[in-house]
C-alpha cells in the first residue's frame, strides 16, 4: 500500500461545526467509503469532546480532497430500539440491488450489535433494525446474493484485551433471507497468535474478481508490552462459497509508521473501513490493473488514504502463509 502524499486527508480541522451537539471536534475516523454519481463519498466516524459518537458525510470529486457536510446523519426509525445506544459507530458500506446499506456497531449495554440502514442519496437514511443478537462487530455485507442468500462477514466478540472492549480472533460467514435476521454458516477465518493478525475483524466489504473475493481486513497483535498494535492485511474467499479461505497476506500491507499513525487517542493504529475500486468488467469483476483507494483511521483520530491496485492486492493474498494449519 502507498500513503497518498496529502495524508492525513481528513482531520478534526475539516469538521465543521454542528452546534449544539458538535463544537471543536476531537476527531474523525474509521470512514465507511463508496463512490456515487462520479463523487467519492465518505461516512465519517466523528467524535466530540463529550466523547460523543456522530455520523458525519464527506465528498470528493478527486478521492482525497474532501467536503465534509454541516450535518449529523439522523437515522430515521432508529428511536424503535429499546434499548440505550451510546455510540453509532465504523460504518461500512455497500451498493446492493441499487441501494447503498450502512453497517455499523451499536454500542447498548448488553454489548455491541450490528445496525442497517439503507440510503439511495446519503441525505436520507432509513435505518431498518438491529440485525444480530449476540455480541459481534465488524459486519460487512457482500454486494449481491450468492446462492440465493444475502450474505456478510461479522465478527463475534468472545475476546478482551486487556482492560479494553470486547474483541474476536475469528471472522464468520452468516447469511439471510431479508438483510435482518441473520444465521450463522460458520467461521472462514481465525487470528494467527504471536504473528501480527492475532485478533481480526473485516475492513470493506468484500470485492469481487475472478480469483475471488478480494477482502481486507483488520488484524491486532497484542503481545507487545505496551501497545496493541493494528494493522490492514488482505484475504481471497472463494467466488461461489465465501466461507472458504483461498488465500491470506504473511504479513500486513499496511502499518502504523507514520506520526499520525502513531499517535493520538489510540496510538499504532491502522483500521480499514472504506475501500474504492475504479474499474470493473462487464461483468462486475475488479480488474487487476483497477487503481483502489483504501481508506482508514488512523490512531483513531485521523483518516488516512492508501493506494493500490487490484492486482497487487491479489498477489499480496496469493503469499503463502506460515502454517498451513492456520489458513483455516
Ligand atoms: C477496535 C474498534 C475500532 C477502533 C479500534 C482501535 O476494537 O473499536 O473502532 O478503531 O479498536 O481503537
Amino acid at each position: 500500500m502507498h500513503r497518498h502524499p496529502g495524508n492525513p486527508i481528513l482531520t478534526r480541522a475539516d469538521v465543521p461545526d454542528v452546534p449544539p451537539l458538535l463544537t471543536d471536534a476531537t476527531s474523525v475516523f474509521n470512514p465507511g467509503a463508496v463512490k456515487a454519481g462520479g463523487l467519492y463519498v465518505l461516512l465519517l466516524r466523528v467524535q466530540a469532546r463529550s466523547r460523543e459518537t456522530f455520523t458525519m458525510v464527506a465528498e470528493s470529486a478527486d478521492g482525497f480532497r474532501f467536503g465534509v457536510r454541516p450535518e449529523i446523519v439522523e437515522f430515521k426509525g432508529i428511536e424503535a430500539v429499546r434499548e440505550k445506544i451510546y455510540h453509532i459507530y465504523d460504518p461500512r458500506i455497500t451498493r446492493l440491488e441499487g441501494a447503498f446499506y450502512v453497517m455499523f456497531a451499536m454500542d447498548m449495554d448488553g454489548g455491541c450489535g450490528l445496525g442497517l440502514a439503507r440510503t439511495e442519496d446519503f441525505r436520507d437514511f432509513r435505518f431498518l433494525g438491529l440485525t444480530s443478537t449476540d455480541d459481534v462487530r465488524n459486519g460487512v455485507l457482500f454486494p449481491e446474493r450468492i446462492g440465493g442468500a444475502y450474505l456478510r462477514l461479522e465478527r463475534p466478540n468472545r475476546a478482551r484485551h486487556a482492560g479494553g472492549p470486547a474483541t474476536g480472533s475469528e471472522i464468520w460467514l452468516a447469511e439471510s433471507d431479508d438483510l435482518l435476521r441473520w444465521r450463522p454458516r460458520g467461521p472462514v477465518m481465525a487470528g494467527r497468535f504471536h504473528y501480527w493478525d492475532e485478533f481480526i475483524g473485516s475492513g470493506p466489504p468484500p470485492i469481487k474478481t475472478r480469483r475471488g473475493w478480494l477482502h481486507v481486513y483488520h488484524g491486532v497483535a497484542t503481545h507487545f508490552g505496551s501497545a496493541n498494535v493494528y494493522q490492514a492485511g488482505v484475504s481471497l474467499l472463494d467466488l461461489g462459497d465465501p466461507s472458504r479461505l483461498v488465500g491470506r497476506s504473511r504479513g500486513n500491507i499496511l502499518e502504523p509508521r507514520e506520526i499520525y499513525e502513531l499517535a493520538g487517542q489510540v496510538p499504532n493504529v491502522v483500521f480499514p473501513s472504506g475501500m474504492i475500486v475504479e474499474e470493473f468488467d462487464a461483468e462486475g469483476f475488479a480488474l487487476p490493473a483497477s487503481p483502489v483507494k483504501i481508506y482508514y483511521g488512523a490512531a483513531d483520530t485521523v483518516v488516512g488514504l492508501a493506494v493500490t491496485t487490484v492486482g497487487e492486492l491479489l498477489e499480496a493474498a496469493s503469499e503463502s502463509p506460515f502454517d498451513p494449519i492456520l489458513l483455516i
